[in-house]
């Protein structure tokens, strides 16, 4: 039987993209270097040995794109702002014309009816500051808050929604502890410096947001998986909230005023790599945001592992995998939603990524993208049944508008609800933009 599933009145549909994924003109019109251009050029560091130099062409392509959202209905779209474009050393002589880009981006889409939401950090470092030690280092703290000052005086006036970092969880161990993404570091000493200067520019930024006198909202994204216990014994119950410590409230304990979890500290301190904490830091880290920004794209089930100093390892998946090897598990979006919802007294919360990887291609010109389809509508009606029981979620950006440079995979994972044929960058919406197209329209969807 199929019920009928409302979103709330005024719950604001989108969808998100990343600016090394799509931009390309990776060296035009002033723009120096980032981490991500100099990695994806080194040997072996993207799988299918491509790189993000063209990618959508959107730098060039952004009205068309823009007209794109437009006829879907977006009412809102998350961007980021590639930082090497608009200050090519990182700090120092801002780039006008890279501004300028942004600056029209902005204009297009307000003309269109689009809300814009900026998001200042997506991962591309200016290879200049990463010379000089990167997040490691302590001085880039303060210049991504004068990198976000620049913004808001030069975009704050017209893009209502800020995110100052995507994933910081990302950027710090799979960036610096594994080593798999740009800069490519292993090494537990600097992850943990890393991860203590991402949350404390999160705040500086946000601190910035308020003295420029901006009238939006501003707030980070997290990089999130619903953790469930793969069985019902207590030390596999003990070893979901060993992983929520690690991934979960390691992120957001600095955010919301509860500093980081002890055993994640004791653990760091233990492995001779201390979070690099200074008196007052604390109180910048927590400094008063206006939502959560929420990504999430599946469930992990736990089982309690001592061998592991982490005490605790994800379990073979059950569920059918995804073309990214991830579990497709609809109910972890509501799952997590209601989780975190309680465990930080009911912020107010945007989806700001939810998606499924389907490389699904054209058959006469068609693209039936069921799988992505399937998976879309479960985690939508589990969202709409946790925002039933209570969550404040007010929106939901798809990852991703169009399929994009998929990072260390290259081009060879698909997100998008457009399809993009990379030699001709020519779009076809696929079955599941017509699918978000219907959802925007009725507020709500059938299943
Ligand atoms: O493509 C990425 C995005 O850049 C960050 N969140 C997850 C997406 C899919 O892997």
């Amino acid at each position: 039987m199929t019920a009928w599933h409302a979103f709330p009145e005024g719950f604001e549909w989108g969808a998100a993209t990343a600016a090394y994924q799509i931009e390309g003109a990776s060296l035009e019109d002033g723009k120096g270097l980032s981490i991500w251009d100099v990695f994806s050029h080194q040997p072996g560091r993207v799988v299918t040995g491509e790189d993000g130099d063209v990618a959508c062409d959107h730098y060039h392509r952004y009205r068309e794109d823009v007209a794109l959202m437009a006829e879907l209905g977006l009412q809102t779209y998350r961007f980021s702002i590639s930082w090497p474009r608009v200050i090519p050393f990182g700090a120092g002589e801002p780039n006008e014309k890279g501004i300028d880009f942004y600056s029209r981006l902005v204009d297009a889409l307000l003309e269109s009816g689009i809300r814009p939401c900026a998001t200042l950090y997506h991962w591309d470092l200016p290879q200049a500051l990463q010379d000089m030690g990167g997040w490691a280092n302590r001085d880039t703290v303060k210049h991504f808050a004068d990198y976000g000052r620049l913004m808001f005086e030069r975009l704050g006036d017209r893009v209502p929604r800020w995110v100052t970092h995507n994933e910081p969880s990302i950027t710090a161990i799979l960036g610096h502890q594994w080593g798999v993404l740009a800069p490519g570091i292993r090494d537990l000493g600097v992850t943990a410096r890393v991860i203590h200067h991402l949350l404390l520019s999160h705040g500086l930024a946000v601190q910035a947001f308020r003295a420029s006198g901006s009238p939006g909202e501003i707030g980070i994204t997290t990089a999130n998986t619903s953790y469930e216990p793969a069985d019902d014994r207590p030390e596999t119950l003990e070893a979901v909230e060993a992983a929520r410590d690690f991934s979960t409230r390691l992120w957001h304990g600095p955010v919301f005023g509860r500093g980081y979890p002890e055993r994640v500290a004791r653990y760091y301190e233990s492995k001779g790599a201390p979070l690099p904490i200074e008196a007052g830091d604390l109180e910048i880290t927590s400094s008063p945001t206006e939502f959560l920004g929420v990504n999430l794209y599946s469930r992990a089930q736990v089982l309690p592992d001592p061998s592991r100093g982490v005490g605790f390892r994800n379990a073979e998946p059950t569920l059918p995998l995804t073309d990214m090897g991830y579990e497709a598990a609809p109910h972890s979006l509501g799952d997590f939603v209601r989780f975190i919802s309680d465990e930080y007294d009911r912020p107010l919360i945007y989806i700001t990524e939810n998606g499924v990887c389907d490389n699904t291609g054209p058959k006469e010109g068609i693209i039936e993208d069921t799988p992505r389809v399937e998976l879309l509508r479960g985690f939508l009606v589990g969202l709409a049944e946790a925002i039933r029981d209570g969550a404040d979620v007010r929106a939901y950006y798809v990852w991703s508008l169009l399929d994009n440079f998929e990072w260390a995979f290259g081009y060879s994972r698909r997100f998008g609800i457009v399809w993009v044929d990379y030699e001709t960058q020519r779009r076809i919406p696929k079955a599941s933009a017509e699918l978000y197209r219907k959802l925007i329209q009725d507020n709500g969807l059938e299943a």
